[in-house]
């Protein structure tokens, strides 16, 4: 078969909204596309644990702490999930943690700022878990089968994610004045950057299009930003807390909050590695990754031996 026979079935399959699977031909540049959106993807998931993981031994309560060992747990999870979607794409695992170790691979510029406090907990719940639902609704309907269906489940948790934080900051905004405080602060701290995680503004998005067309993003940076900005100035409302944001007002017309501008030399600051924990964070999964050779030598070597049982025996049949 000619090589636009193979290009017209995959278009048929996408003008069908059918999924494309791992065996079907697909062009070069959306194989190459997914790996890097799915293994930025898997890497914000891991590298997203390390801000909550500062918390764990300074959580206020029994429950607490199991909440938030749950969800770590949960993002870990993910994490794996989508490392194995991304290697039914033909690249490995050890390729992509090099990547990641290397400081090649990009991951969500939110996990380079700093948790301060027990409030960030809720903030980073509410907010920062808020808007990868946003964003990962939609890629439950992505054209690729195995990060589809790897989404769908990871949706399903992190709606719990979000809902954990929602509660700590309604705690904290209805405590004593000290801990409202807290609750306004984290908010100021991780509003502006939550915006950011959805990525620049389509205008100046250079794979916003292509990937629309491919079906991998089924809404674009800014129709998703918008959303998630209408949802959370209503929840913040609810909390009596206010959006750090002096320009914020309801557009009638639009049907939509309008909103201050973001600062996108600060997005480029991060992305670039220069944010706040950049360094920090890549150190500790470089650590955990060297910390962790034995555990992986260990398992190969029982891998080995399994087989190598396995072999004697059907030899021996
Ligand atoms: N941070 O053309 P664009 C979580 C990059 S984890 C860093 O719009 P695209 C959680 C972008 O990669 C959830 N880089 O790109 C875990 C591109 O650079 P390259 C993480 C960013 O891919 C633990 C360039 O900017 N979610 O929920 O079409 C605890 C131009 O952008 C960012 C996902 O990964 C950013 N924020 O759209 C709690 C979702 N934004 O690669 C919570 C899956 C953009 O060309 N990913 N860049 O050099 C996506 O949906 C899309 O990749 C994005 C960007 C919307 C993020």
């Amino acid at each position: 078969m000619a090589t636009t026979s193979f290009e017209e079935q995959f278009d048929k399959r996408l003008a069908q909204d059918q999924t494309i699977e791992p065996k079907d031909w697909m062009p070069d540049n959306y194989r190459k596309t997914l790996i890097r959106q799915i293994s930025q993807h898997a890497h914000s998931e891991v590298v997203g644990m390390l801000p909550e993981g500062n918390w764990v031994t300074r959580a206020p309560s029994l429950r607490r702490k199991a909440v938030l060992l749950a969800k770590i747990q949960d993002e870990g999870g993910h994490g794996l999930y989508l490392y194995s979607a991304a290697e039914t794409l033909g690249v490995t695992r050890d390729e992509l943690y090099d990547q990641l170790h290397t400081g090649k691979a990009k991951y969500s510029s939110i996990f380079n700022y700093p948790s301060l406090t027990w409030a960030d907990m809720g903030a980073i719940g509410w907010l920062v878990d808020g808007a990868a639902i946003m964003n990962q609704v939609p890629l439950c309907r992505t054209s690729y089968g195995p990060y589809a269906r790897a989404m769908v489940r990871v949706c399903k948790e992190e709606s719990f994610h979000q809902r954990q934080g929602f509660e700590i900051m309604n705690t904290l905004a209805k405590g004593t004045e000290i801990q409202k405080k807290m609750a306004q602060d984290a908010l100021n701290r991780w509003w502006w950057p939550s915006l950011m995680m959805f990525g620049p503004h389509d205008a100046d998005s250079p794979n916003t299009e292509q990937s629309v067309k491919w079906r991998i993003k089924r809404m674009t940076n800014d129709e998703l930003r918008q959303k998630f900005i209408d949802v959370t100035v209503e929840q913040t409302k609810v909390l009596g807390l206010e959006v750090p944001d002096k320009d914020l007002k309801w557009n009638a017309e639009r049907g939509h909050y309008d909103v201050g501008p973001i600062n996108w030399d600060e997005f480029k600051n991060v992305v670039a590695g220069n944010g706040p924990c950049n360094k920090e964070r890549l150190d500790a999964r470089r650590k955990a990754w060297d910390e962790g050779k034995w555990v992986r030598d260990a398992a190969m070597a029982y891998a080995t031996k399994r087989k190598a049982r396995a072999n004697q025996a059907t030899q021996a049949a």
